[in-house]
């Protein structure tokens, strides 16, 4: 089997799911692992889950990010039980392998986890009414809340200087001095772009090396389809895609959310002249990213807020650009071109936020 692709129809049957198999799909819109959804049909009705092969790319030590996964639902969990809450719609379950292991490696050395389907709530590609996204905030926060007091020092870091932007400054510029694909010289614009901003790339890490920001125990990937929403209630319920909770700022959560939801086109928009920050969008989700986190952010933090939001999209741009150099290897792509379409709006996100700096720090103010 050593070096065939193991299919994910084989995978099934390694976990825990009762009943018959009805359907294996490939499902979601995540940039990073292969995700399914799996119907079982038990006891003559339809129950699903979802499962995922790992992206090997991008998580090198798979059974860390595991122990920091099962580490982070448990408590989740018992803080949901202890308010009153459903813990199997609120956090991820993981569903365990039928010799109750949490994964599953299989003979191609590929890792495997399974969740439970969380029914009747939806994961959103775009803001789709204000309301939506001012509960996207409040469930953001509130998860940082919940894992304010969570023993940071048994976390492992999955990805490290995951957003250090200074580290992926000097990444971005030795792709462009490597230019294994030969692309540079067709984005010489963008190049430009980033370089001019090297001094920029310092703004959080320095506060963070001097003390001047705490360091608390963050999601690092807010972005709107990490979020479900209760189709009945249009709550927020549950904070998905664990992978990266680690130590970081508040400011990287507050500012992945607005790079990706308060912009009013598509990441991966072609037509730029759709993509700007929207205000109003920002407001709705500073006010609820400040009562989703209930009075623990600092004045420090409040004061980043708006930098946060440009660094989140300066770094995010930089990152798919530096992939596009070098060939697609971290980012999935459907389309040639996928990664500088993708770095090309968040680059028009951050010069439209430099020039709304004001206004956006005006929101903040409002609201602090
Ligand atoms: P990636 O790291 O590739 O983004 P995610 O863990 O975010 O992977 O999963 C991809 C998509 O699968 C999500 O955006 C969401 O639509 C869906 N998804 C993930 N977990 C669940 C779940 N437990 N219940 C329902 N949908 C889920
Ligand atoms: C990836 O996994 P997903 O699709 O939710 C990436 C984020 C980027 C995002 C850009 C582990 O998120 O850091 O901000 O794409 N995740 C990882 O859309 O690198
Ligand atoms: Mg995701």
């Amino acid at each position: 089997m050593e070096g065939t692709a193991v299919q994910v129809l084989e995978i099934v049957p390694v976990f825990e799911f009762p009943g018959v198999l009805e359907e294996v799909i490939p499902y979601g819109s995540g940039h990073i692992n292969d995700t399914y959804r799996v119907t079982m049909c038990e006891d003559g009705r339809q129950v699903r889950y979802i499962l995922q092969r790992m992206s090997r790319e991008v998580f090198k030590n798979p059974r860390e990010l595991m122990e920091n996964v099962e580490g982070v639902t448990a408590w989740l969990k018992k803080k949901i039980v202890e308010n009153g809450g459903d813990s199997r719609r609120e956090t991820l379950n993981l569903v365990p392998t039928r010799n109750g292991q949490t994964y599953h490696v299989s003979a191609d050395g590929e890792y495997w986890r399974a969740y439970l389907f969380i029914e009747g709530a939806t994961c959103y590609d775009q803001v789709k009414d204000d309301h939506d996204f001012y509960e996207s905030a409040v469930t953001f926060g509130n998860f940082q809340r919940l894992l304010a007091d969570y023993p940071a020092q048994t976390l492992h870091e999955t990805i490290v200087n995951f957003h250090n932007t200074v580290d992926r400054f000097g990444k971005f510029r030795a792709a462009v001095e490597a230019d294994v694909c030969g692309r540079a010289a067709g984005v010489a614009e963008e190049i430009r772009f980033v370089m001019e901003r090297e001094a920029f790339a310092h703004a959080l890490v320095d506060r963070l090396a001097d003390g001047e920001l705490p360091l608390r125990v963050t999601h690092n990937d807010t972005k709107l389809n990490n979020i479900m929403i209760d189709d009945a209630t249009g709550r927020g319920i549950c904070v998905i895609d664990l992978d990266t909770v680690m130590p970081g700022l508040s400011v990287y959560d507050f500012g992945d959310s607005i790079r990706f939801g308060a912009s009013t086109g598509a990441e991966d928009e072609r037509d730029l002249s759709k993509v700007s920050c929207d205000l109003h969008l920002f407001e709705v989700y500073t006010k609820g990213f400040i009562e989703g986190c209930g009075g623990a952010l600092t004045d420090a933090e409040l004061d980043m807020f708006v930098t946060g939001a440009r660094m989140m999209t300066f770094e995010c741009g930089m990152r798919f650009l530096t992939d596009y150099l070098e060939g697609d290897h971290y980012f999935k792509i459907h389309r040639e071109g996928h990664n500088l379409d993708r770095c090309r709006t968040q680059f028009k996100l951050v010069a439209d936020m430099e020039a709304k700096e004001a206004e956006m720090q005006a929101i903040v103010n409002k609201y602090r």
